[in-house]
Parts: C-alpha cells; sequence; structure tokens
C-alpha cells in the first residue's frame, strides 16, 4: 500500500482514557477511530523525577489531516490496524464500562421531577402566590401616591409581620395602620429659636420659592404668628442682588414687610454685616442664589460665602413638593455640603402627592420644618405636622380623629 495514502496510527497519552478521548477530539472532532489502548508510566512531580501510572491510546484519523497538537506523535503505519478499527461510541461505552459507569436509578429519578419542576415552573403564569387582596390594595395606593418600591416594600412587610392572615381581612385596620407608620415615618423638627440673633440661611435649586419663603419667613418672626406677640427685629441678608430682578424682587419684599435687606458678596459681607447688627435684630435671615445641584462649582463658591461662625445658624434646604423622588435625592446629596439637618417644602399647593416628599425625607434621615402653599406673601406658610402630610394622601381613608389623638391637631 502506498505509505501516503495508508491509514497512519497515532497515539496520543494521558492520565486516563476519558482524557486521551478528549485530546484527539480537540483536534480530529469524531473523524477518528480508537484502535488500541495501553499501560504506560508518565512521568510527574517536579523535574519529572517520579513515574505515575497512565494510558497510551492508538488511533486513527478517518480525514487525512494532522496537527500540530503537541499530545499527538507522528504517524507510524499499520495497515492490520483498519481491520480492528471501531466505531465511537462503541469505544466510549466499553470505556465508560471498563470504569464501572452504571446510571444510578435513583439519581435519575431525582433528575426526572428536577426537570418536570422545572418545566412546571415556566409554563406557570400563575405559580407565584397570590397576595391578599388587602396587600394589593394598600400596594397600589401607596404607587399612585409616589411611594418608591422600597419604601411600598418595607410597609407591606411590616404589615405581614402584624397582621396574622386571619386579621387582613380587616381592610380599614390595616390601612389605618399603614397611615400611622407613614407619619411615624415622617420626621418633623419644630422651629425652636433660642438664641439672639438667630441665623436662618435657604438654600436650594433655582425657582423653588427661596426668595418669597425668605420673605414670608421674616414676616411670620416680625410680627409673629398670631398677630398679637411683640414685634421682632427681623433683617435680611442677600447674596443673590447683582442677578436681574433679584435685587428688586427682595426690595419690594422688605418694604412690604418693613424689613430692612442688606446685600453681601463675600464671607466677609456677611461676618460684618452679622457683628453690626448682633444687638439689634433677632433674626437675620440669608437670601441665597438658586443653583442646579449638577452646578457643583457655584454651590462650592457659595459655600464659602455662607462660611458663618460665631453666631447660632440654621440652614433649610428649600425644594418644591412637586420634585420627582430621584431629583430630589440628588438635590438633598448635593446641598449636604451647606450642614442642613432640615428641609422647607414648598409649592406644596402644586402637588397632589406626598409619598416623594416623605420617602426622601426618610431616606436622607432629613427633617422637615415648613411647608408654603402659594404664592402670596406673607400668607401661605406653616408649620409642617405628620398630620398635614396624612390629610394629603390621596385613595386613604383617613380616620383623622385617630391620628390627632396621635399626632396633634391638625388646625384648618
Ligand atoms: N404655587 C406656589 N408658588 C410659589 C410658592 N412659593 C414661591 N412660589 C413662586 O415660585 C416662583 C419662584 O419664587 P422665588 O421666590 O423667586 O424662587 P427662588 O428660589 O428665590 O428663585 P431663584 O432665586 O431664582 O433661585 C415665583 O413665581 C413664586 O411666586 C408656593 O408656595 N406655591
Ligand atoms: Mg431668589
Amino acid at each position: 500500500m502506498d505509505r501516503l495514502s495508508s491509514p497512519v496510527k497515532l497515539s496520543v497519552k494521558g492520565e486516563t482514557e476519558m482524557e486521551c478521548l478528549k485530546k484527539i477530539q480537540a483536534v480530529h472532532g469524531m473523524n477518528y477511530q480508537v484502535v488500541e489502548t495501553k499501560d504506560i508510566k508518565i512521568k510527574t512531580g517536579f523535574l519529572g523525577l517520579f513515574y505515575k501510572n497512565g494510558i497510551e491510546l492508538f488511533y486513527l484519523p478517518t480525514r487525512s489531516q494532522y496537527s500540530g497538537f503537541s499530545g499527538i506523535s507522528r504517524p507510524t503505519v499499520n495497515s492490520s490496524a483498519t481491520s480492528r478499527s471501531m466505531d465511537f461510541n462503541e469505544e466510549k461505552n466499553k470505556i465508560l464500562e471498563k470504569n464501572n459507569y452504571r446510571p444510578n436509578p435513583q439519581m435519575q429519578e431525582v433528575l426526572e421531577t428536577v426537570k418536570s419542576l422545572q418545566q412546571q415552573i415556566s409554563s406557570s403564569k400563575n405559580f407565584a402566590p397570590e397576595e391578599h387582596p388587602t396587600i394589593s390594595k394598600i400596594e397600589s395606593l401607596l404607587e399612585n401616591n409616589e411611594f418608591s418600591s422600597s419604601y411600598i416594600r418595607r410597609i407591606v412587610d411590616k404589615i405581614r409581620k402584624e397582621f396574622p392572615l386571619e386579621t387582613l381581612d380587616d381592610f380599614d385596620a390595616v390601612q389605618n395602620s399603614v397611615v400611622e407608620w407613614i407619619g411615624e415615618s415622617i420626621s418633623i423638627k419644630k422651629p425652636v429659636y433660642e438664641s439672639r440673633p438667630q441665623v436662618i440661611i435657604l438654600v436650594g435649586p433655582t425657582g423653588v420659592g427661596k426668595t418669597t419663603t425668605v420673605a414670608k419667613l421674616a414676616a411670620r418672626y416680625s410680627f409673629g404668628s398670631s398677630g398679637n406677640e411683640l414685634r421682632k427685629n427681623v433683617r435680611i441678608i442677600t447674596i443673590d442682588w447683582y442677578r436681574i430682578g433679584a435685587r428688586e424682587q427682595i426690595e419690594i419684599y422688605g418694604e412690604t414687610m418693613q424689613v430692612p435687606v442688606s446685600k453681601a458678596e463675600s464671607s466677609n459681607d456677611i461676618g460684618k454685616l452679622l457683628d453690626t447688627y448682633r444687638n439689634d435684630e433677632d433674626y437675620i435671615i440669608i437670601d441665597t442664589a438658586g443653583y442646579s445641584p449638577k452646578d457643583y462649582e457655584n454651590i462650592a463658591k457659595m459655600k464659602k460665602v455662607l462660611d458663618v461662625r460665631n453666631y447660632s445658624v440654621e440652614t433649610y434646604l428649600c425644594m418644591s413638593a412637586s420634585t420627582k423622588l430621584s431629583d430630589m435625592k440628588d438635590i438633598m446629596q448635593q446641598y449636604e455640603i451647606f450642614g442642613y439637618d432640615s428641609v422647607i417644602i414648598t409649592k406644596f399647593d402644586e402637588t397632589s402627592y406626598v409619598g416623594n416628599v416623605v420617602c426622601a425625607l426618610s431616606d436622607r434621615g432629613k427633617n422637615l420644618t415648613y411647608l408654603t402653599t402659594g404664592q402670596k406673601v406673607p400668607n401661605y406658610f406653616e408649620e409642617a405636622t405628620q398630620i398635614r402630610l396624612l390629610t394629603e394622601l390621596s385613595g386613604f381613608n383617613i380616620d383623622r380623629k385617630n391620628l390627632e389623638k396621635k399626632f396633634g391637631i391638625l388646625t384648618d
């Protein structure tokens, strides 16, 4: 037979027959026939000083390519080999048999069960257990009020913990508890100003109503909340003087409220003004320029200007009630450098949902002090209470008397 056209016997070495087969298949796929196996010793250990048992497998490629695969030695002709050639599957079964491989019937059964369960899960649309209707209803009420999904999850977990299954049918009872829990999650900080002068700084994004709120605050602390109190001395300082219209706006408010207005451009200016008026004023309210929470540079500059020392300072972050939750959280984060721990929610009249406000405050661990509810100065300004926010919840059947027992009377 012509040497080049004759089938050539190749060999491969490995620790097991399976390893040898894998090496062959990596080069020839299924195009080979095993013709012989031989027990051999393989060098092992550091520098190959030791031997271990191994296998040398001889085979015939059924197509005529060879490869440079390093584990396979070059051909030797063996014409008798063809007669002993075997089908791959026969060879595989032989090897498995030799290694005592028997399919385990119990394992087979477990695999079948797992397979059928997998099929059931993927084919069943209603595999998740049905939620109790009370819980589903509470979930959708909270969603409608724009509470975040993590807040809703916490409420649902609490319902499951506190209401045994047989009590869940009482929707009103569950609803009352949920409204109470929402109330408990709102942290109110009462405005208690004991120092004289008390410095109040309002910061926040553009157009949220800072200047309008400064004017309302000035009126509130100048005239008192009931109108029968002794007048207090209030001064407004603005660092937003040169922007078009800003000066006129604050001056008009100052005149209307009969409150003096001073301008400051640097922390030095503010320091000087505070030192000058420290004995005359009860309250000094600072109005600031509005910056987008992404305007890090100007926010940082303003922080330097507002570096007020040696005075009692309360800084409030102003945010509009209709700001969406993710934006509120960004604003709260970016304005953190001002060291505020309480928030004024403005334009409360412009939204029907309070979930975003409740979630933003509770997620960031901040307090709420004031609400503003309209454009008119000095009206539409109030101290925030839990019950005020709770009565704004839409779709809930509010048991106001019960809530007032817990959170105090709501003055209309
Ligand atoms: N509906 C409603 N509008 C308000 C409220 N407070 C302020 N506004 C209006 O919001 C607009 C902006 O108010 P400003 O007080 O100028 O807001 P600002 O935060 O000082 O704005 P910048 O100084 O430009 O950052 C004005 O038209 C106000 O009348 C409120 O409580 N409700
Ligand atoms: Mg302003």
